[in-house]
């Protein structure tokens, strides 16, 4: 039996938009003389997940009636779902030099100012940022990440398609890590699986998202472990870390043909619900049928409800997507059951539950002091030991 993945999002065919070898380097002559426009890393993020074909069938920076149409019906203006907007920031100084039908090069704002893309602009508009706030992550508060990149971002926005020239540093930093959406379908198509689930992760697993992953994997045929690879909130663990904490488990604990573990270049917006359609959106190009969802998906400290995430699959149109969420409950460690539960399986009380948020472990691996048996396997601990220890995070 043939393999039959879902197709690209809106569309039959994968849309990458970074250029071949020979045409980049035509392309980044003609960019030297262009006016640099800076992306922040969010923004970089998403040039990334549009070079490699992630965010199939954008073409570039969305305009504003994109960027409205989005933040109130999480629609394109053409009415393709789209659930987060996607757009680049300029300050108004540099808005004021440039207009419509001008070639840009964008370069990286926190790299060496290598030019990364081109980008012909199409429109500059401003924003009500406020409104964008509140519909994508129902708040307006800088101490929320995501919220504060936009509240923070320059007065002006960017439309425009773009040439995308490099990676940046990306395959440097993860060799052979970042795979693309035409990568992954080969990968499945080979391997066989018919049905594939995607997991997200921001953080190393633990057992708790060990057995979410393979719960699934009871009835799935590959799961696409997929671990952001941009940028993060500060105190989160970096990414080169959870995926090495990723590889030992998957190495000791795993079947190794039922994962594929990869890197993908966003950077987190903490959007929770939103974030997990974004998360859909793009794991359907990776020609996945399932994203796992679990408990306070892509959610931070205490702005989401913790099946928000779950829920907002319900309130968008069927037709919307052809990828479907795994809606999974809370799991943890249950003295009673004496083995991996949830919230679903389990009876026993609250008490008998080994229950760790990610800020408490982090807290007592600041703190050098045990963390509860059955957490998490102890490879795992061991690298977030050492990285605590060797980059002095350990509080004498
Ligand atoms: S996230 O920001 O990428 O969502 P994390 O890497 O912790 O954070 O979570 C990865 C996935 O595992 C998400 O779907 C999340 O909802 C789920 N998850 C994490 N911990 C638990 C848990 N204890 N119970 C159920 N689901 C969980």
């Amino acid at each position: 039996m043939s393999v039959l993945l879902p197709r690209p999002h809106g569309t039959h065919e994968l849309q990458p938009l970074l250029l071949q070898v020979e045409e980049a380097e035509v392309e980044l002559q003609r960019a030297q003389t262009l006016t640099k426009v800076p992306l922040s890393a969010r923004e970089f993020g998403d040039l990334l997940m549009l070079g490699i074909g992630a965010f199939t069938p954008l073409t570039g920076f969305m305009r504003r009636d994109d960027w409205l149409s989005v933040c109130d019906t999480m629609h394109l203006a053409n009415g393709l779902f789209w659930p987060i907007p996607i757009t680049l920031s300029a300050s108004r100084e540099i808005a004021s030099v440039l207009k419509p039908g001008q070639d840009i090069a964008l370069v990286m704002d926190h790299g060496n100012d290598e030019i990364v893309a081109t980008m012909k602009i199409e429109e500059i508009y401003t924003i009500d940022k406020t409104h964008e706030c509140i519909e994508v992550f129902q708040a307006t508060d800088t101490d929320h990440p995501g919220a504060a990149l936009v509240m923070q971002q320059g007065e002006c926005n960017l439309a425009g398609n773009v040439k995308v020239l490099s990676l940046g540093s990306c395959p440097q930093r993860f060799p052979n890590f970042i795979l693309t959406p035409m990568q992954t379908r080969e990968l499945f198509t080979v391997r066989e699986w018919h049905k594939v689930a995607a997991f997200q992760t921001r953080n190393p697993m633990h057992r708790a998202h060990e057995h979410l992953v393979k719960s699934v994997l009871e009835w799935c045929d590959g799961i696409f472990i997929h671990s952001i690879i941009g940028e993060l909130k500060q105190d989160d663990i970096p990414a080169e870390k959870s995926i090495a904490a990723i590889n030992i488990l998957i190495k000791n604990y795993f079947i190794k043909d039922a994962v594929v573990h990869a890197g993908y270049p966003l950077a987190m917006r903490y959007a929770g619900p939103r974030e997990a359609l974004l998360h859909a959106v793009f794991r359907q190009n990776y020609g996945c049928h399932y994203l796992i969802v679990g408990r306070d998906h892509a959610g931070i400290k205490n702005y989401y409800g913790a099946y928000d995430a779950h829920n907002i699959f319900d309130q968008i149109p069927k037709q919307a997507l052809q990828i479907r969420p795994i809606k999974l409950a809370q799991a943890f460690w249950c003295h009673r059951c004496d083995g991996m539960a949830s919230t679903h399986t389990c009876p026993h009380s609250k008490d008998q539950r080994m229950l760790l948020s990610g800020t408490k472990l982090r807290e007592l691996l600041r703190k050098g002091e045990a963390v509860p048996d059955h957490f998490s396997r102890p490879e795992v601990l061991d690298i977030l030991r050492k990285h605590y220890q060797e980059n002095g995070l350990v509080e004498k």
